[in-house]
């Protein structure tokens, strides 16, 4: 059986195994497809072979280097596939998009012009920033627009990125190509040797969908699943298709962010059983955490350490995600592979022999603890559907109104409360946080590092504590982009 149909029928089958909230709509639509493909003829995707091409790393925008510098976000074409233009939207003209680069203590100056017909705007997520140069969607600038972003860096190293983020339309900018990686470096981190020039790599992990032209598809109007999620069976790493990367037998630092739209992977090596996790979204953990997999929801960010050392010339070890069946039982696509679906992502090929001698230091950054009995104050925060809605507190986000009233210098317990049977990553701006608690069964390493974005589990609670230190009117959100760009969004004001 040909794989996508096997795929589709199997999911079919799991929408009436599952009991749980979903609605009859959605229920009945995807079983009255059952005789019939959903996806049409023109957008059946081509088979993509695995592990054909190289990995494409970024280009460097380093402020060590340059005082200020420009994105554009423009339409444009690449070759994400071999001798095949793909129809992308970038913001130097090619994809990767440029990494920045800062030293915490610099001063971050750049242009950003929209060359494309609707508004957008830039938010630097997970870096805190001023309210006027966070990128909210009231800020967005209308079509040949330029907005001058000034700021200083002021937070410790860690690996952070940028997207647009005009309401309604973030999930499928970001889809077409609009995110990039930003990195912030400081003395502290550098003493601690950590791997770097070519053993440092910056890995962007999206999935896609192409059809039968090797051109992105988005969401499809005709599968109202697509408004839970939009998955695809197409991983790209940089741009590149379940790409390869030839290493030698050392220590590898992998910087890698989920920018897909929906998925939450489970990150994990054959070949390597054990790898080193020692960095979290906001910055380096207190020591190195051995680890054998480790979950990524949308807009999270590790820090890893792999070692090649025992390897052999020619051997492989491939990067990929065990699936994650606990994370969804709401359907998306029908006929896409869904969150328990495991899959290759990119390989290692080793290709030389080297010594590295270099040791991984047993202690990296002191972490402040945020202690509960600090808290002034605690606010639950429900995760709902309103109809077939995505919202916050059961209501639809509005963006003149002011949904939590902060006071700046103080810290605070939100307590995330996920009603439905699908995993939410909660993102907000402005702060970086500590994750407190979670009443699930599900471990998380990465709860122990600062964070920005928190896995909420289907039904759990996740209890986190945040120091509000940047005054402003912010955002908080669910990080799937189909979700935030309904409705799933609120403002707060620190003051
Ligand atoms: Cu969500």
């Amino acid at each position: 059986m040909d794989r996508r149909y096997f795929l589709y029928y199997s999911t079919i089958a799991a929408v009436y195994l599952f009991t749980g909230c979903e609605e009859n709509k959605s229920r009945s639509s995807t079983a009255s497809t059952l005789n019939k493909p959903p996806i049409p003829e023109e957008n059946m995707p081509k088979n993509v072979v695995p592990f054909a091409q190289k990995l494409k790393i970024p280009s460097v925008a380093n402020f060590n280097q340059i005082k200020k510098t420009e994105l554009i976000a423009q339409k444009s074409q690449v070759k994400i596939f071999p001798e095949k233009q793909t129809d992308v939207l970038t913001f130097k003209g090619d994809l990767p998009n440029p990494t920045i680069r800062i030293n915490k203590g610099d001063v971050f100056d750049l242009d950003f012009t929209n060359k494309l017909p609707d508004q957008t705007i830039i938010h630097w997520h997970g870096v805190i920033v001023p309210e006027e140069m966070d990128g909210h969607p009231k800020d967005v600038i209308d079509t040949d627009h330029t907005k001058h972003y000034h700021y200083p860096v002021n937070q410790d190293a860690g690996t952070f990125w940028y997207h647009t983020h005009p309401h309604g339309r973030t999930g499928k900018e970001i889809y077409y190509g609009l995110s990039g990686f930003y990195i912030i470096e400081d003395e502290k981190e550098k003493k601690l040797n950590l791997p770097k020039g070519e053993f440092e790599l910056p890995l962007m992990i999206q999935d896609r969908r192409f059809n039968a032209k090797y051109q992105l598809f988005y969401k499809d109007e005709k599968i109202p699943q697509d408004n839970n999620g939009v998955m695809g069976d197409v991983i790209l790493v940089n741009a590149t298709p379940f790409p390869y990367h030839e290493v030698k037998t050392g220590k590898y630092r992998l910087r890698i962010l989920n920018a897909s739209s929906a998925r939450t992977y489970k990150l994990a090596f054959d070949n390597i059983k054990q790898f080193v996790l020692i960095g979290t979204d906001a910055g380096l953990l207190e020591e190195p955490l051995n680890v054998n997999s480790v979950i990524l929801g949308v807009a999270e960010r590790i820090d890893i350490i792999v070692d090649f050392k025992d390897k052999e010339i020619g051997d492989i070890v491939t990067l990929k995600t065990l699936g994650l069946k606990e994370a969804s039982q709401l359907v998306l696509h029908p006929d896409y592979p869904g969150f328990e679906a495991p899959m290759d992502i990119m390989q290692f090929r080793i290709t030389q022999k080297i010594d590295d001698i270099a040791i991984l230091p047993k202690k990296l950054i002191p972490i402040q603890r945020l202690k509960a009995e600090d808290a002034i104050k605690t606010r639950t925060i429900t995760m709902e559907m309103l109809g077939d809605v995505w919202t916050l507190d059961k209501k639809p986000y509005d963006m003149q109104r002011i949904d939590q009233k902060v006071k700046l210098g103080t810290t605070e317990i939100w307590e995330l409360k996920n009603t439905i049977h699908m995993a939410h990553p909660f993102h907000i701006h402005g702060v970086r946080f500590q994750v407190l608690d979670r009443d699930g069964k599900v471990e998380f390493p990465t709860d122990k590092g600062w964070k920005d974005t928190v896995v909420v589990m289907p039904l759990e609670t996740v209890r986190i504590i945040v120091h509000f230190t940047m005054p402003g009117l912010f955002l908080y959100h669910c990080h799937i982009l189909e979700h935030e760009d309904h409705a799933m969004m609120a403002n707060f004001l620190v003051e």
